[in-house]
């Protein structure tokens, strides 16, 4: 399409010119114009689909992204310009949709992505939550949550016929799709199909992000994740899990016999991909749906059911593997528990290790055991983490089905994490190694050409897309969030959710032995800012006591005349994934620090590096990939490794005040949380609280990763001061990103899991 009929089509959809419409005219004249266009791409005719499951997809704002997919955003900008109107006007309109926590749910947004530029025949199944996420705010260095309304007359969502009944104990609800389209680059689209109940009741919600949680016909698609320390919570989890999976299960059954499957041959129609354990219960829900409603025989039911489902295990901590107690599907879903009981009935009559039995002696349901034990493929997600499933938390599961264990590692979708977030980035990587790498992401590499390394002009002229990417960000956050930062400062950068395993606190404590060393005269040649966005789960006080602790350094360090001009402190409020399209391209240095072997992943490492951010961080996660590829000279790794930590776990020998009472540094740090100023800034029950947990216990060991932090930090701040050798390291990253394309990933999966075959009618 030309540009001429792309400025008919808009006024057509806007229903008068350009210059007389208001902000929103254009807006939903904009959103009707791409989802008319969007449906060209559309099929799903292939004879086999992928359901990509998942209770979260943190998708973000969609305009840009799909103008950037359709190949008409440069267009569509400039034409709004030739009105004097501008898109990214447009673009403060649309609210974000939080429908994710973290890496798991944005993770899940990429793979969409990647499917639909694939040419992949595959949906994503959820929920539709009204208010996601919350809305983070801080007062009196605090974090205090409120509802994030998303659902507005010009949002993203269709709403379909598509209705069920899904029954609970004593009464029903019904279900409806409402669906969002993906796209993908290129001509590709896919659904995200996200499952609402028709009676809810938004007025439920009280004080903050306070409802009543037991009102489940009206309080079901309320939040994403309630608040699951008590009972209510917890059960209310239950129902929504079941929810999503019923439907699924409903949806999934019917587009396959609509196509002519017979059931037997279901997985030659659907494959299902079961994003962490929250919608395990697909398993069972589908063997009750073929037996009850479809005639199938039990055992062909569990035969059909395991070849069709494959697991993605996303963590190995313990306390975030669902088990839930018996009686909870008593209480809400007794319907399952026939099932369930039969598939542990076959694991016991199989197998004598206890340790793989679905139901446990206390009569809770180990979710992953269902999913490893009834499905075809059981994949972790970087090699990492799946070298650690396979010896150590799944090692008895490995042992009985080598051949289901499989490693994909993530990916990130280039369109949004590099061509929408960073333009002046991506012009200049076209400039150097034309637009191939757009689609075809390793051919980043070429920028790893020793012409490019040693061209000093190049790299000046890296340095200076991000100086301009640092302002952009500087000026956003004095306009928005009223934080004062100076852009000419080092921005080392830690944006993910607030977890002991994270270790935000690691970071805090340098950061209060940088501010100690400044005030002893020991300023650094360039100052720097040390930027947070993390969000805390509402009920997990430590978490948010670490939040309170950075908050008053904030203050402190900010405010003191001597110091700020060489350190500032700025964590950002409500982090998403708005904030971080803009933080990303602005980060120096990336802080990746957690303790070895608990971060499965990551994925803002991989959007960091794409960026030109060098990392700082531990031999966690992808990290270590990230290592391999750009080789010890462009990385900072510091501290103990995955083998030291878990061997330190399995001996039970770590007491962290002896590593306390042997580094002065530390100590000094650590009594400085309790100190006169944190005292004067704060809250002594939360502070007091934080140092005692550190001191008496630390269980993501943070002391003995201190000193070689602060030495490894040094040295990166140290190198900076060479800004060419600097850039180099930059450029090198990021020629070394391409691996981080979920394009590649969903290849993989599609390669060893799916076998879906490409439409190639649509690409
Ligand atoms: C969930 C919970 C919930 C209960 C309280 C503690 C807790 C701790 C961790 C989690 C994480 C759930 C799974 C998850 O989000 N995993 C993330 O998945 C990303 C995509 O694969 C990966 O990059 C991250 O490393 C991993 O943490």
């Amino acid at each position: 399409m030309n540009k001429a009929q792309l400025e008919a089509m808009l006024k057509t959809h806007c229903g008068k010119s350009p210059e007389f419409c208001t902000d929103k005219e254009l807006y939903t004249g904009l959103l009707s114009l791409v989802q008319t266009l969007a449906r060209k791409g559309e099929s799903g005719k292939g004879k086999k689909k992928l359901y990509y499951i998942s209770a979260e997809f943190l998708i973000g704002k969609l305009l840009s992204n799909n103008l950037i997919n359709l190949r008409i955003y440069e267009d569509v900008k400039s034409i709004l310009e030739s009105y004097g109107k501008s898109l990214s006007a447009l673009e403060e309109l649309e609210p974000e949709p939080s429908l994710g926590n973290g890496g798991l749910g944005r993770l899940a947004a990429c793979f969409l992505d990647s499917i639909a530029t694939l040419g992949l025949n595959g949906d994503g199944i959820g929920l539709n939550y009204h208010f996601g996420l919350f809305k983070q705010l801080f007062e009196n260095n605090l974090q205090k949550e409120e509802p994030d309304p998303w659902i507005t007359d010009t949002s993203w969502l269709t709403k379909t016929n598509v209705v069920y009944t899904i029954p609970y104990k004593g009464f029903t609800l019904t279900s409806r799709m409402y669906d969002i389209q993906v796209t993908g680059y290129g001509n590709c689209t896919n659904k995200l199909h996200l499952f609402d109940v028709e009676t809810l009741n938004e007025d439920l919600v009280t004080e903050g992000i306070s409802f009543d949680k037991t009102d489940i016909k009206e309080n079901l698609t309320l939040f994403l994740y309630p608040d699951d320390s008590d009972r209510a919570g917890q059960l209310l989890r239950i129902y929504q899990q079941y929810f999503m999976v019923s439907s699924g299960a409903r949806l999934i059954l019917n587009e396959a016999l609509s196509k002519g499957s017979t059931l037997y041959d279901l997985p030659d129609y659907a494959v299902i991909q079961i994003n962490d354990t929250h919608p395990t219960m697909v398993i069972p829900e589908l063997i009750r749906l073929l037996t009850t409603e479809h005639g199938m025989e039990m055992d062909d039911a569990i035969q059909v059911v395991s070849k069709t489902c494959a697991y993605t295990n996303h963590t190995i901590l313990a306390e975030a593997l669902e088990t839930w107690p018996m009686e909870f599907f008593q209480e809400a879903v007794p319907q399952l528990i026939p099932i369930i009981e039969v598939l542990d009935d076959k694991v016991r009559r199989k197998f004598d290790d206890l340790s793989t039995y679905i139901i446990d002696k206390q009569e809770r349901v180990h979710m992953a055991h269902i999913d490893i034990h009834y499905g075809f493929s059981v994949n972790g997600v970087a090699a990492l983490h799946t070298d650690i499933l396979k010896k150590n938390e799944l090692n008895p599961f490995y042992r009985l089905y080598p051949e289901k264990f499989n490693n994909k590692t993530n990916g990130i979708t280039f369109r949004r994490w590099l061509l929408h977030s960073n333009p002046q980035l991506t012009a200049f990587l076209s400039q150097l190694i034309g637009e191939g790498f757009k689609k075809n992401a390793s051919q980043l590499e070429m920028l790893g050409d020793k012409a490019f390394i040693a061209d000093e002009k190049l790299l000046h002229r890296l340095i200076a897309i991000k100086a301009d990417k640092k302002a952009e960000l500087a000026a956003y956050l004095k306009e928005t969030q009223g934080l004062d930062i100076n852009p000419q400062s080092i921005f080392d950068i830690q944006i993910k959710r607030l977890h002991e395993y994270k270790r935000q606190q690691l970071n805090a404590l340098y950061l209060v032995h940088k501010y100690l060393a400044i005030k002893k005269g020991k300023r650094p040649s360039t100052p720097v800012t040390a930027l947070f966005g993390a969000k805390a789960a509402p009920a997990y006080t430590i978490a948010k006591d670490i939040i309170h602790m950075i908050l008053c350094l904030q203050q402190i360090i900010n405010s003191d005349l001597e110091v700020s001009p060489y350190l500032k402190v700025a964590m950002v409020s409500n982090y998403n994934v708005t904030l971080a399209e803009k933080l990303i391209p602005a980060c120096d240095i990336s802080e990746q620090i957690s303790l070895a072997s608990k971060e499965a992943s990551g994925t803002g490492n991989m959007k960091l590096m794409l960026n030109g951010a060098v990392t700082l961080g531990t031999d966690d996660g992808a990290n270590v990939e990230i290592h391999r590829l750009v080789g010890d000279e462009n990385i900072y790794i510091f501290g103990d490794s995955s083998e030291t930590v878990i061997r330190r776990y399995q001996d039970g020998s770590y007491c962290s005040k002896n590593y306390c009472d042997s580094n002065p540094d530390l100590r000094e740090a650590v009594d400085f949380i309790t100190g006169p100023a944190m005292l004067a800034a704060g809250s002594r029950e939360r502070l007091e609280r934080l140092q005692n947990e550190l001191l008496s216990k630390d269980w993501f060991m943070t002391f003995p990763d201190f000193r070689s932090y602060v030495k490894t930090k040094e040295q990166a701040l140290n190198d900076y001061e060479n800004r060419s050798s600097w850039a180099r390291k930059m450029l090198i990253n990021i020629s070394k990103a391409g691996y981080f394309s979920s394009d590649r990933a969903i290849s993989q999966y599609n390669r060893d899991i799916w076998k879906l075959e490409k439409d190639a009618s649509r690409l």
